[in-house]
Formats: C-alpha cells, sequence, structure tokens
C-alpha cells in the first residue's frame, strides 16, 4: 500500500486540517469541506448509509453494472495488459463486479484502488486477497490529484479509470470540469473512464436519499464535527447542531448544512481560535449533483472525453457512462 501525503510543503495532515476548518469556519457564509467526513468512523456511516432504503444510488449503480457487467468488461479488456485505477475505491462492493468478471476471464490486468481513507484500503487489499488470490491489488491512500500524478509516474501502461458512486457530484461544475480535464491529460487517446453519475428525477426521491427516517445521514453530517473535536480539541456541543439537506431542482444540487439550534461560541484548540455562531446560521458541508444527459455530453466534450455507453437501470435513476479519450 503506497500513501501519499496531501501538501507538499511540509505541513501535515492535521494542521491542514485545522488551516482548512478555520478558513471555512471565518467565511460567511460558513462552510467545510466534503472530504473530511470520511474519517474511520464516518467510512463506517457511510456504509450505512449506502444500505439505507431511502438511499438508491449505490443499489442503482450495484444493478446497472450487475447487468451488463460482461458487456463493460468486453470494453475493457482488449488483448493488452491494463491498469484498472478505482477513484473513491471506498469498500469497492461495486467494482468487485467488474473485478470477479474480469478476474473469471483471466484479464491481463492490475487493480489500483485511490481512497483517502486508510483504513478502507487496509481493509479493501485484505478482502481481495481472500477473494480473488489472482488479482494484482496495490492500493493508494491520498487524495485524487496527487495519486494520479503517481498513477502517471508508476502505471504506464493503458488505463481504464473508475469514478463510480456519483462521487464527482461533490465537485462544483467548475471543479467537475477541472478534475476530468485533469483525469484527461494523464490518459492517452483509446483510454477509458467509467463514471457513475446520479440523475435528476423527481425531487422529493432525492431529499429523502440525504434525509433518511433513521438519522444515519444526519449522524454523517454530524460526525463532521465530532471529528474536529476529537482531531482539533474542538468543543463543539453536537445537540446544538441540526442536519438539514434541501434540494433545487432548477440547479440540480442537493445541498447539506449543519445548522446551529442557538448563538454560541465554540473554541478549537488547534485552529487558537474561537468561532461565533448567530442562533440559525449555516455550515454548508456538502454538494451532491445530478445530472441530466444533456450535461454529461457537455461534460465529456468540453474535457476530451467521447460517450462510448450509457448504461442506466430501467427507471433512469443512474448512469454509469463509458468515456473514451479522443
Ligand atoms: C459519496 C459523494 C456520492 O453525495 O451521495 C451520501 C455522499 N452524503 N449521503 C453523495 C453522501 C450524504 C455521497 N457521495
Amino acid at each position: 500500500m503506497i500513501e501519499l501525503s496531501r501538501k507538499q510543503d511540509g505541513s501535515n495532515d492535521t494542521e491542514t486540517f485545522a488551516r482548512d476548518v478555520a478558513e471555512g469556519l471565518s467565511q460567511y457564509p460558513k462552510t467545510l469541506p466534503s472530504r473530511y467526513f470520511y474519517d474511520a468512523a464516518g467510512s463506517r456511516l457511510f456504509q450505512d448509509i449506502m444500505a439505507l432504503p431511502e438511499y438508491y444510488l449505490t443499489r442503482c449503480e450495484f444493478k446497472v453494472l450487475t447487468e451488463n457487467r460482461q458487456e463493460i468488461v468486453r470494453h475493457f479488456a482488449n488483448d493488452s495488459f491494463f491498469h484498472l485505477i478505482d477513484l473513491g475505491a471506498g469498500d469497492a462492493l461495486k467494482t468487485k463486479i467488474l473485478l470477479r468478471e474480469l478476474d473469471r476471464q483471466q484479464s491481463a490486468f492490475d487493480y489500483v484502488p485511490v481512497d483517502i481513507s486508510g483504513d478502507a484500503m487496509r481493509q479493501l487489499s485484505g478482502s481481495l486477497q481472500q477473494e480473488m488470490p489472482a488479482v494484482s491489488v496495490q492500493a493508494v491512500v491520498g487524495e485524487y490529484f496527487p495519486a494520479l500524478e503517481w498513477m502517471h509516474e508508476n502505471k504506464p501502461e493503458r488505463k481504464v479509470v473508475l469514478f463510480l458512486g456519483s462521487n464527482i457530484g461533490n465537485f462544483k461544475q467548475a471543479e467537475s470540469i477541472e478534475f476530468l480535464k485533469t483525469v484527461c491529460s494523464y490518459l492517452n487517446s483509446g483510454d477509458k473512464l467509467l463514471m457513475g453519475l446520479d440523475l435528476r428525477k423527481e425531487p422529493g426521491t432525492i431529499l429523502s436519499a440525504y434525509n433518511d427516517a433513521a438519522g444515519v445521514t444526519a449522524a454523517f453530517n454530524l460526525n463532521l464535527l465530532r471529528r474536529i473535536n476529537s482531531e482539533l480539541g474542538g468543543e463543539f456541543d453536537i445537540a446544538q447542531f441540526q442536519h438539514y439537506p434541501i434540494y433545487n431542482p432548477q440547479e440540480g444540487v442537493m445541498r447539506s448544512f449543519l445548522v446551529s439550534k442557538k448563538e454560541q461560541e465554540v473554541y478549537i484548540r488547534d485552529t487558537g481560535r474561537t468561532f461565533h455562531f448567530d442562533a440559525w446560521e449555516s455550515i454548508h458541508t456538502e454538494n451532491s449533483h445530478k445530472y441530466s444527459m444533456q450535461q454529461v455530453e457537455e461534460l465529456s466534450s468540453a474535457c476530451g472525453f467521447r460517450i462510448e455507453t450509457v448504461f442506466q437501470d430501467e427507471a433512469c435513476r443512474f448512469a454509469d457512462v463509458l468515456f473514451t479519450v479522443t
């Protein structure tokens, strides 16, 4: 397993976290980066989210990949060896559908899962060793951009990149274009990208997926404050904040907030500062974009990709789109 450090400027991860928190909470409106959701507790909560009845995304994508696995794998494997790069692999439950198929066909490839959670990558390496000992695996722990650079230097052969789960949805429009252009710049003509995208649909269905009855998504969102408390010596009273998600059907953006239930001051030791919250002031913690097929086409042509095949469930809730580098 390879662990890439995030910043080249010598600061450690805790210092970077403290700086990002101080910056986000000094802004108006307040914001915190969604990548900090995924400590060990947050990764576990996200696994619970994926099993929720309201969170249709994972089940839909699981079905799309299961039903189309043979055709998808046929697109990946020609006679030459390839690197299968899995960005944001997590527990790789969905990727394993494709891995089993590739393993069964004895395709010539190696598997490179990338994730910011070291715990998740350790678990995945272990479980793959058990389940598919013939598949060669090299997990990378790090953020997307450093991982892409690492891949560029260390994985020189034909590439197939996976970006499943609508993980792209966390990026703002401009960020997703920048991201896909960067991915494209590290690929060669004919290389492929399989990307999962949550599609626009009845707004109530989308909102419920981020506002589940059991309160798991609320716990996931609030875990960000708990993480600040435990890693940065924060003094958040978690009970004094509330999870508040809202979907905007015009923009196709699901936004999640943490709302302060009262006026309060919160000291965070490692930032050396105290942050003031008005009653009902919010912290924006996440965007989850929902796409129209037209947006997907615009995105791909803006970034150097061509849509090869669109795989969808029968209700058109979720798409896994196969792109080729032009
Ligand atoms: C992992 C970014 C795809 O936006 O649906 C789930 C994260 N947040 N519930 C999403 C998430 C709240 C998820 N992604």
